[in-house]
């Protein structure tokens, strides 16, 4: 099992269902591959609102991407998994 735990997770944050199945797809993968995400239960108000507002739909998952200043929302499990894979690469 390869780790990308010495990447930068900064700035990233992944808005979530625990019990939604595209959302579990996502933390088992991170959970299978070390990457210690911040996750942020949309069942919490202020989150699914920044969800809302700052992503433009309510659809889960979604990842929260802060880079240099500049914030992305990533919607689609499997892009969401290629994003951190992508990431391992580098
Ligand atoms: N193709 C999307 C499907 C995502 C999806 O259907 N998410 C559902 C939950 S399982 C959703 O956000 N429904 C609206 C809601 O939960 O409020 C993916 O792979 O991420």
């Amino acid at each position: 099992m390869s780790t990308i735990s010495a990447v930068d997770l900064s700035g990233l944050a992944l808005y979530m269902r625990p019990s939604c199945p595209y959302c579990i797809r996502v933390t088992d993968y991170c959970r299978e591959h070390g990457v210690d995400l911040e996750l942020r239960n949309i069942a919490e108000g202020q989150h699914l609102e920044a969800l809302m507002v700052g992503g433009g739909k309510r659809q889960v998952p979604c990842l929260r991407i802060e880079r240099q200043g500049q914030v992305r929302w990533l919607y689609e499990s499997l892009d969401i998994i290629a994003y951190l894979q992508a990431l391992h690469a580098n």
